[in-house]
């Protein structure tokens, strides 16, 4: 850029805008680098975040077609979905959710739609309520064994956990 006065040399005529430029670009970048990581966190927000503890499932003989698996789904971001679950040692794995009725049975259903996980919480598949049903199971759970499980959510797609055999 030229600042140049012809009238006074000591006085470039561009000066002050010279300076208001700089401030103002300095200014721009200042907002830029603190915008940086708002932005980050903002899209840390945009997606759950899930893990799964505590899985187990009880002891059971290959005579016993089906199979509850237990657990903890934890999610420290945006809400999701569990919509299904797979696994090698069942025919097919489905979502269900036990209840009793008021006289006294028990009873499950299939849940079509899955289970809503929401943001910053967490759900707990336990014995008399929810669970993921081992349908056509198709050998022993012994004590100590561990049974791969893939469940898929909505947002955030497959997660391979495994189930420890155990007691309650
Ligand atoms: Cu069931």
């Amino acid at each position: 850029m030229q600042c140049y006065n012809a009238s006074r040399k000591d006085k470039p005529l561009c000066y002050e805008g010279a300076i208001v430029k700089k401030r103002n670009s300095w200014l721009l970048s200042l907002v830029f680098i603190l915008a940086l990581p708002i932005t980050a966190c903002l899209g840390a927000k945009d997606k759950p975040d899930i893990s799964i503890a505590e899985a187990w499932g009880r002891p059971s003989p290959t005579s016993a077609m089906t199979a509850a698996f237990y657990m903890v789904i934890r999610n420290t971001g945006a809400p999701d979905r569990l919509v299904s679950a797979q696994s090698e040692a069942c025919g097919m794995a489905e979502i269900h959710e036990s209840s009793m009725s008021s006289d006294g049975v028990m009873s499950m259903r299939h849940l079509e739609n899955g289970i809503d996980i929401p943001a910053g919480g967490e759900v707990a598949l336990e014995p008399g309520g929810l669970h993921v049903m081992c349908i056509e199971k198709k050998a022993d759970f012994s004590e100590g064994e561990k049974i791969d499980l893939t469940l898929y959510f909505e947002k955030s797609g497959s997660k391979k956990i495994e189930v420890e055999i155990r007691e309650p």
